[in-house]
């Protein structure tokens, strides 16, 4: 089509729309549908099989598994959701992708532009609701800006510390007809960091005797991971990853030490207080990583080199020795290209190392043995598996007892949210098909979202869900009993038959009760080749793999609150 003809292309503002998506490299839209976006449904349905359109049960669902994609492909995903409800039920998604710099766009169906400020049915001001959870907040109200702001939108969404976009689309604008081209994708290159920053790094790390590593973030491309990997083994330098950020770095590799988050391995929490230079690159230095801000002292004694895409970012509250600002991949290049001095701390990374290994030896529990299991998945998980993670303490027995391979993919919401597990699986499954996807959930997070199992049959995605049953919200009951010991409120469960659930939609149920039913259990549940679920019959005393609920009651030693 020439120029000419693009010009005089009159199409209604829904179709614009999905135009505008596919210009911008946008294949993928998780939706729940409303009446306030139908001319958009139109749009997608005239653009055919250009743009895939998954159909969802729950904006929640929509949401995160369109975060999910993001997270994992470094492209957004866009979840399309309704006014008013549908906005409220998706809000969690922009959270998520905020805590964890996930490029995502969040288009909502908005009430026809007339009638603002009635509060006309589901009216609600979208800047103003999702001001402090989204980087950016837009309403099209003219079918002509269309290109614009989503071309816009998905610049914003994925440079920088890359984060969620909302776009309100007012209803009547997505039925004007308007000429106006499509905008390419810009290519927007990082600024690079200043090589000036490496010959500092040079200089301090030939001043340290205990560096630590601390890898995180979303902006990683393969080629940077090579390129750290590189740099960080070439030096022998320790390498934790941060809060859900497992597999960034491969768990194999002698230098990885574990990971710095919640539920952590307080051994290696106290080890990393001794560390006399801290190699932050990518992560942020946030609560998590950071043990509550105590992990280091923030007026700066322990020197930190923090590298990070965003400069409002460093020493926002731990002050850096150096702070480099810029695309982490391009550091990664070039501090592959250092060649490696004397490394006077073999002994160091050689004795943290050990500590990873000693944690990961599996101890024996009454009933199920969860380390042996997770350690049995560990062997028989694919080599290129994409593992999604719920929020929950069943989260602290893969990140203790599985080191995740180079080619496996290991995500999670930094920000707690329960309830993403399984709807990241199914945008695991969607973003790469053929992979193996195991999601690991509680028996209270699965139920938030379970739902979209529905969602995985309707288009061929096939998780593996692993649901640690210890029929409560263990997280919190563990707090309760170190706060409250013996006063268990809110936090029990009554549950469902969970293979049986499974089995429901049509898919592969499992319960496994003992610890040698695992490795065939699961073994069945991959060659089923339909979305699984294995319920994993926890002993409810063993509220983490480090402590039991008497050991908690035991240790408690809080003053009781008085009752007024
Ligand atoms: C959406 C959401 N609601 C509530 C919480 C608070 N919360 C954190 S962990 C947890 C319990 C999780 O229970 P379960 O999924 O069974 O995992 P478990 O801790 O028992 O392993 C709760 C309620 C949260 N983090 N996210
Ligand atoms: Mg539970």
């Amino acid at each position: 089509m020439s120029a000419a003809q693009q010009q005089d292309n009159t199409r209604p503002g829904g179709r614009v729309l999905a135009d505008a998506l596919l210009a911008q490299g946008i294949d993928t839209v998780f939706v729940v549908p409303g009446e306030s976006y139908l001319d958009v449904l139109d749009g997608l349905y005239a653009v055919g099989n250009q743009i895939k359109t998954v159909t969802c049960r729950f904006e929640a669902g929509a949401v995160n598994m369109a975060e999910a994609y993001g997270k994992l492909t470094g492209r957004p995903a866009a979840a399309f959701v309704t006014r008013g409800p549908g906005a409220c039920h998706a809000s969690i998604g922009a959270h998520i992708a905020h805590q964890d710099s996930t490029p995502l766009l969040l288009f909502i169906g908005q009430i026809p532009f007339e009638e603002t400020d009635r509060e006309s049915f589901q009216e609600v001001d979208y800047r103003r609701m999702f001001g402090p959870l989204a980087k950016w907040v837009t309403q099209i109200d003219d079918a002509r800006r269309i290109p614009e702001l989503v071309a816009h939108s998905v610049d914003v969404a994925t440079t920088g510390r890359p984060g969620p976009v909302v776009i309100a689309l007012s209803e009547e604008m997505q039925k004007h007809a308007v000429s106006v081209p499509d905008l390419p994708r810009a290519t927007v290159l990082q600024p690079l960091p200043d090589p000036r920053g490496i010959e500092r790094l040079q200089a301090l790390l030939a001043d340290s005797r205990k560096p630590l590593a601390i890898l995180g973030g979303s902006t990683w491309t393969p080629e940077g991971r090579a390129a750290i990997r590189t740099f960080l083994t070439g030096h022998n330098i320790p390498v934790t990853v941060g809060f859900r950020r497992q597999a960034l770095y491969d768990g194999t590799l002698p230098n990885f030490v574990g990971d710095l988050g919640v539920g952590s391995d307080p051994a290696l929490v106290a080890r990393a207080k001794e560390a006399d230079l801290i190699l932050a690159i990518g992560t942020r230095l946030g609560e998590a990583v950071t043990q509550g801000y105590t992990l280091f002292d923030p007026a700066g004694r322990t020197p930190i080199v923090h590298v990070y895409p965003d400069p409002s970012e460093i020493g926002r509250v731990f002050r850096p020795t150096l702070g480099i600002a810029g695309d982490v991949n391009a550091f990664a290049g070039a501090a592959a290209a250092l060649r490696p001095g004397p490394a006077p701390w073999t002994e160091w990374t050689r004795s943290l190392r050990a500590l990873r290994e000693a944690g990961r030896e599996v101890p024996s529990y009454e009933g199920l043995n969860l380390a042996q299991a997770m350690r049995d998945l560990e062997e028989l998980a694919a080599p290129d598996a994409v593992f999604t993670c719920d929020a929950g303490n069943f989260a602290t027995w893969p990140a203790r007892f599985i080191n995740f391979k180079e080619d496996q993919r290991f995500i999670g919401p930094t920000n707690g949210a329960m309830g993403y597990g399984v709807p990241a699986g199914i945008g695991a499954a969607i973003a790469f098909p053929g992979r193996q996807v195991v999601v690991f959930a509680g028996d209270g997070g699965v139920l938030m979202t379970g739902q979209e199992i529905a969602t995985a049959f309707h288009h061929g995605a096939a998780p593996i869900l692993l649901v640690f049953n210890n029929a409560m919200y263990g997280t919190i009951r563990m707090y309760q009993e170190r706060t409250y010991p013996g006063r268990v409120s809110g936090t029990a469960l009554t549950n469902p038959d969970f293979a049986r659930f499974m089995e429901s939609f049509g898919g592969h149920g499992e319960v496994v009760a003992k610890t040698e039913e695992f490795a065939p259990a699961f073994r069945r549940a991959a060659e089923s080749g339909k979305p699984a679920l294995i319920e994993l019959r926890m002993n409810p005393e063993q509220i983490t793999s480090r402590a039991t609920i008497g050991q908690l009651r035991a240790g408690a030693g809080v003053v009781k609150p008085e009752r007024k």
